[in-house]
């Protein structure tokens, strides 16, 4: 039964119905016993295992067809009436033939099947900034981790009221075709449609399309931003809290570093990290002049490889009740999940993600087709189950912003840690960020490629309007948070990761929130500011580079180095970047930026010491 009044809902279901053509409808109102009903019968049905109650209570194993684990980028258009608000940085579809090629795809394709209608709010309802979507689907799959990432319910109806607006999400899994498959979204309708998919981010629509691509075009026309950060609060030994976002593409670090926990020294100290969110903010300014952030969501999507009790021990106990996997491997002695990188021991009796018996003598570390569990494969785990949730994570203001964090994989070149002399150079700095592909899209992996503030794949339209909102957003808050960049990623000639990383990087983060105080010294280079290698506190850092090195304070010397000539290439390569990629409607003061970079890197002599960094 319909469980709410609003036409402008009834409609969009009554309309999805007669394009999939379902058997059933049913309603979510998000009660426990409504989940439990539907994860029973996705048992029976094998969609998904059930796993060992005792080990993993309430938790499942997901499968998906090995055509669909990834998002697919060249497959996710945005459907503008103008093809120039897309921008270059979008595939872009008429919105008449989208719509069109979507209906001919999903015409009766729920024939035999429920078409689930789920209510969700993204963000705490009731709180200002939260929005709400309603999606269909045809995939328990869907609802149950919609259950999770979201706010499922009833009272995300109650909060549209009779004539409240909403977006519109039609999923229909199809034949998970990949030839049909399509990502499409309709800025201007606010509408969504995923067909041929049934993995996470194509599907969830909450998450990338809505929470980001939507959201950004939203942000843009009513003063707001939707960024694709991670949020932590720092709590210090006197209980003062400060907090930062922070912009990393997919699959690089964001949930561990939402995560960390500090060094020994540092908790002894009573020092505190709490998660806000792992992957999206929703920003907004306060009354205070300030830039306030919320987490739009209500669990984590997390890559599963390489998460273990050293590398976030918070991530893994998150995943211990409650958590649907997606592609990992199935450990059949116990019934439990198992993924490369969970233990040095490889278990003895496992199925791989495609459901074959695994056998551990092949396995081979570098060869990610011996691995048991997907290189993307992931675990959908409620917020409330992390150890170190924030107090504020349900909080409707949200948390105040005293940094801004871009962050990339590059094996050289940009150095550890540097912060922007202003929010304009801050945003240059983030619209000039290049990384590392990873395994959380379709594609070839470890290709260095542009992303700017890591929203590449989710700027819901032109990417030049979306560096001049970020002018704007500056230009509008008299109290901004501070910009720096971070590269955790930074190799020495071998291509051994120089910096620790995981915990080690609070110490960074220390740097910077000193930064934000007016606590801490640094020097000004061609780039930004850098800090001096003494700013930064090594106490009891043991890590070893390679067999035999250990990190010393030469080392870190060296991933804080500025060359010169290096950024000259970089700046020549940022402007082919805007020239060629973003084309036209790049904000003059970004321009002016890009010149100064020019400007001062040719201004300082090449440093006699050379690099030795594996090129990037
Ligand atoms: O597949 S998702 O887009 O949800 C995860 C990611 O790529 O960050
Ligand atoms: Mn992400």
């Amino acid at each position: 039964m319909a469980l709410t009044k609003n036409s402008k809902v009834l409609e969009f279901v009554e309309e999805s119905a007669q394009l999939g053509q379902p058997d059933k409808i049913v309603w979510i109102d998000g009660s426990a016993k409504q989940i439990a009903a539907l994860k029973e019968e996705a048992v029976k049905s094998g969609e998904l295992i059930k796993l060992n109650e005792q080990l993993l209570p309430d938790c499942y194993l997901h499968r998906t067809k090995v055509n669909d684990v990834a998002r697919v980028e060249d497959r996710t258009f945005i459907c503008t009436k103008n093809r120039d608000d897309a921008g270059p940085n979008n595939y872009w579809m008429d919105p008449r033939q989208a719509y069109e090629l979507a209906n001919e795809i999903a015409r009766g394709s729920m024939k035999g099947r429920t078409m689930y209608v789920i209510p969700y709010s993204m963000g705490v309802v009731g709180s200002s900034f939260a929005k709400i979507g309603i999606e269909v689907t045809d995939s328990i799959y869907v609802v149950l981790n919609m259950n999770i990432m979201t706010r499922v319910g009833k009272q995300c109806l109650d909060a549209l009221g009779k004539d409240g607006d909403f977006i519109k999400g039609f999923h229909a899994k199809c034949n998970v075709d990949a030839d049909k498959r399509y990502i499409m979204h309709f800025p201007e309708d606010n509408t969504i449609i995923s067909v041929n998919s049934a993995y996470g981010g194509n599907v969830l629509l909450g998450k990338k399309c809505f929470a980001l691509r939507i959201a950004s075009y939203l942000g843009k026309n009513e003063g707001w931003m939707a960024e694709h950060m991670l949020i932590l609060g720092v709590t210090y030994p006197d209980g003062e809290k400060k907090y930062v976002a922070a912009a990393f593409p997919s699959a690089c670090g964001k949930t561990n570093l939402a995560m960390l926990i500090p060094p020994k020294h540092y908790l002894e100290k009573g020092y505190k990290i709490e998660t806000v969110g792992d992957d999206i903010a929703w920003i907004r300014r306060g009354e205070d002049g300030r830039l306030w952030a919320v987490n739009p969501e209500n669990g984590f999507f997390g890559v599963a490889p390489g998460t273990n009790e050293h590398s976030n021990y918070n991530a893994l106990k998150s995943t211990k009740r409650g958590t649907i996997f997606t592609n990992v491997a199935l450990n059949t002695d116990n019934m439990t999940v198992w993924w490369e990188g969970l233990s040095k021991e490889l278990p003895e009796h496992c199925i791989d993600w495609t459901g074959k018996p695994w056998d551990p003598a092949k396995f081979d570390k570098k060869d990610k087709s011996t691995c048991a569990a997907h290189p993307n494969s992931r675990f959908t785990a409620p917020a409330t189950n992390c150890p170190c949730v924030s107090p504020e994570f349900d909080s409707k203001r949200g948390v105040p912003l005293s940094a801004i964090i871009f962050g990339g994989r590059r094996a050289s070149t940009t150095p550890l840690v540097y912060e922007a002399r202003d929010w304009n150079h801050g945003v240059f700095i983030g619209s000039a960020m290049s990384s590392e592909t990873t395994a959380a899209a379709t594609g070839a992996t470890g290709v260095l490629r542009h992303d700017p503030m890591a929203m590449k794949p989710f700027t819901g339209y032109h990417m030049g309007d979306y560096f001049a909102h970020w002018i704007e957003m500056g230009e509008k808050v008299t109290n901004p948070p501070k910009i720096f960049n971070v590269n955790w990623f930074r190799c020495d000639k071998d291509g051994n990761f120089m910096w620790p990383g995981f915990g080690d990087n609070m110490r960074v983060l220390e740097w910077i929130l000193k930064r934000c105080e007016n606590k801490a010294d640094a020097v000004e280079t061609p780039i930004g500011f850098v800090p001096r290698a003494e700013d930064i506190d090594l106490t009891d850092l043991d890590y070893e580079i390679k067999k035999g090195k250990k990190f010393a304070i030469d080392d870190l010397k060296e991933i804080l180095e500025i060359d010169a000539d290096k950024w000259l290439k970089e700046a020549d390569e940022i402007e082919g970047y805007y020239k060629n990629s973003i084309k036209d409607r790049i904000p003059q003061e970004l321009w002016d930026c890009l010149e100064t970079l020019k400007n001062n890197c040719s201004a300082v002599k090449k440093p006699a010491k050379k690099s030795t960094d594996k090129n990037d």
